[in-house]
């Protein structure tokens, strides 16, 4: 079968009927790629869903083709979502598929380039703030209950629909659910959104199961992990740069309901997950997917999972070229040398 996208693949779980005109980029069906290396370190089977993989590079696809399917369908002619990056990536993508005109506000100075080229090149209207992504969110939220443009951020629950859709994949994959789930969290839409699909794969007996759900955010914007409001949120992982999620209560419901954790990970953590990804499993993610990495190895060390079995999955959120400056930043430049065939021999210590 070709694939053509999520919508096509689970509608009987997506609120379409037959007439609904899908705008789509052929998004989902992300690798599972289990991994030997950091199976050996947790002690568990750990697959990690490459997400990165989506068309625009992150899991905001999977959201966005359902958002924009929906948006135009109620007639919309116009859509606006404040951003960290890879939602304004993923909007101004499927925005210019349908042909709608896309607003999106950006926190100056905090978004990667790879997501800044992204929904310039797609011909949004960016528009960078002078303040936080939360600032972003409140203006955006405002304008869009006062004015008819679409609100795109995963408040809007159709992103949320579309996102679940990664669950019913991992689930069809391993034949039953795993036992855990481990994802970075900014916003908070993507732990609601899988933990959703968890329930309505097993709701409907496709599963025997549910994961217990692990969240980690950056340390430097751990709100849910505190119990408030970050109003200053610090992190490299400009993705998750986030102090007042809007999906906070549904994601502690998450954690809660799954019997998981929400903890936090500091930037180094996240950095020697990044490269490990990158260095030892040939994964090249943006430093915030490295999060749900960071947080296993760091439970592992605790011994949290000593008297557990079975399978665990790592969602990678976002392309590690979505970033290049953080990858070039943390390694070594390259050495610069005469072509020369004896100066290079030496080099390379031959
Ligand atoms: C790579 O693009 O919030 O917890 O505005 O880009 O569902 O917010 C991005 C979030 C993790 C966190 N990893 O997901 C945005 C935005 C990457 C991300 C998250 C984001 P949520």
């Amino acid at each position: 079968m070709i694939w053509r996208g999520i919508i096509n693949k689970y509608r009987e779980f997506l609120p379409v009927n037959d007439s609904t005109d899908i705008v789509t980029l052929n998004e989902g069906n992300t690798p599972l790629i289990p991994s030997e290396y950091l199976s050996d370190i947790i002690g568990l089977n750990v697959f990690l869903k490459y997400e990165g993989l989506n068309p625009t590079g992150s899991f905001k696809d999977r959201g966005m083709t359902m958002a924009i399917t929906k948006a135009k369908e109620e007639g919309a002619k116009a859509v606006m979502c404040a951003s960290t990056g890879n939602t304004s990536a993923s909007a101004a993508a499927y925005s210019a598929r349908s042909s709608l005109k896309c607003i999106v506000l950006i926190p100056d100075g905090n978004i990667a380039l790879g997501k800044l080229a992204q929904a310039m090149i797609h011909n949004a209207q960016v528009i960078a703030v002078q303040g936080n992504f939360d600032d972003a969110l409140n203006l955006v939220k405002e304008i869009t209950s006062k004015y008819p443009i679409a609100l795109v951020n995963s408040l809007n629950p159709y992103r949320i629909e579309g996102q679940k859709t990664a669950s019913f994949e991992i689930c069809d994959s391993l034949k039953d659910a795993p036992e855990f789930h481990a994802i970075p969290v900014g916003n908070a839409g993507n732990i609601t959104a899988y933990w959703k699909g968890y329930k309505e794969y097993k709701e409907s007996g496709k599963t025997s199961k549910l994961p217990k759900m692990l969240g980690f955010q950056a340390a430097g914007a751990a709100p849910i992990v505190k119990g408030r409001i970050v109003e200053k949120p610090e992190t490299l992982a400009t993705a998750i740069r986030i102090g007042n999620p809007a999906s906070w209560k549904s994601a502690e419901a998450a954690r809660d309901e799954s019997g998981g954790l929400i903890d936090s990970v500091t930037d180094d953590q996240i950095i020697e997950a990044y490269k490990l990804l990158a260095q030892k499993d040939g994964v090249f993610v943006e430093p915030a997917s490295a999060a749900s990495v960071a947080g296993i190895i760091k439970l592992q060390k605790s011994g949290y999972f000593q008297s557990f079995s079975g399978n665990i999955v790592c969602t990678l959120t976002g392309h590690g070229l979505k970033d290049p400056n953080i990858a070039i930043k943390n390694i070594k430049d390259p050495v610069t040398l005469k072509a020369d065939l004896k100066t290079i021999l030496n080099e390379i210590g031959l």
